[in-house]
């Protein structure tokens, strides 16, 4: 049977109120969870994924978990270690002992970071390609594929890692144009995630079907994800503006983008 209470982790951030928005649609209902409180949800529950005895009775009865909160750029080693990785380990312990079948995991572009950008005849890069994570964030989500794998061998626990490339509004950037994920299409692909069967531990790239595609959407679509959306009417304004990627200038010259020479930084 299709999952229909989903927990929602990081519902405050900014891919967690465009979730909030577009997911009900699919027939889901949504349990929210946050650091911070939500204004206009008084049920979410306001919790640290350090707090394992919030986080298990926060996923106890749902059929599935969409797991984004944490912090979502470069910080402090010590900081992402205790949100993104021990916080990520929390919610999995909880969801195996209390029997959630399969969670969507939030990964990023920045775990494959130090991948060269495609050129071009070069073939899109493939979700198989080595992990070359681009900073300590991009470190904890190559932890959080690992973890993923583990809990599937080990405990049965199905996990999609969806390394999500921008998802927001509108593209901003020439480099988004590659890596931007419609809104829209960012619930179709978490829907797909969290209705395909037998997933195990399987790893997709997240983006809408971009003519600038870096990157094989091969496994995603074999969830059933059908992009419906492309950045390309976005592509002259911001060519215009910001220019053509540059040859011989780092950071456009990978995946990751600015974050392989200055990284933003979480800002608390
Ligand atoms: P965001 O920073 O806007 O939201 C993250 C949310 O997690 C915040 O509301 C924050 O309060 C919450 N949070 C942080 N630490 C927490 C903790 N210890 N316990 C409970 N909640 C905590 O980030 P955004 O853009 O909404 O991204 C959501 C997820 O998707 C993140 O995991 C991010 O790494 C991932 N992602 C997002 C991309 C994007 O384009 N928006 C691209 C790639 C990955
Ligand atoms: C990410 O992983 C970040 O969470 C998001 O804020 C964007 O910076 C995105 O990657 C990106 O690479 O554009």
């Amino acid at each position: 049977p299709a999952p229909r209470t989903v927990l929602l982790t990081g519902a405050a951030g900014g891919l967690g109120t465009l979730m909030r928005d577009l997911l009900p649609e699919y027939g889901y209902r949504l349990r929210l969870l946050d650091l911070r409180p939500i204004e206009g949800e008084p049920d979410a529950v306001v919790a640290d994924l350090a707090d394992k005895d919030a986080v298990r009775e926060a996923v106890r009865g749902v059929d599935a978990i969409i797991h984004l909160a944490g912090i979502s750029l470069e910080a402090p080693f010590e900081k992402i270690l205790k949100a993104n990785i021990e916080g990520t380990y929390h919610l999995y312990e909880a969801a195996r002992e209390e029997g959630v079948g399969r969670i969507v995991f939030a990964s990023s572009n920045h775990a494959v970071g130090y991948t060269p950008r495609p050129q071009g005849d070069d073939r899109l890069i493939p979700v198989d390609t080595p992990r070359r994570p681009d900073t300590f964030y991009g470190l904890s989500k190559s932890f959080g594929e690992d973890l993923a794998q583990f809990y599937w061998d080990k405990h049965g626990l199905e996990t999609v890692s969806v390394r999500i490339g921008s998802c927001f509004p509108e593209p901003t950037s020439v480099r988004m144009l590659s890596l931007w994920m419609s809104p829209a299409d960012g619930a179709r692909l978490f829907h797909a995630a969290l209705t395909s069967e037998n997933v195990g531990h399987t790893v997709v790239y997240g983006s809408s079907a971009n003519t600038r595609l870096w990157w094989d959407l091969t496994s995603a679509r074999a969830l059933g994800y059908d992009p419906q959306d492309d950045s390309e009417p976005y592509a002259e304004k911001l060519i215009a503006e910001q220019g053509e990627l540059q040859d011989g200038n780092e950071s456009h010259a990978y995946l990751g983008g600015a974050f392989v020479t200055d990284p933003p930084v979480w800002p608390y």
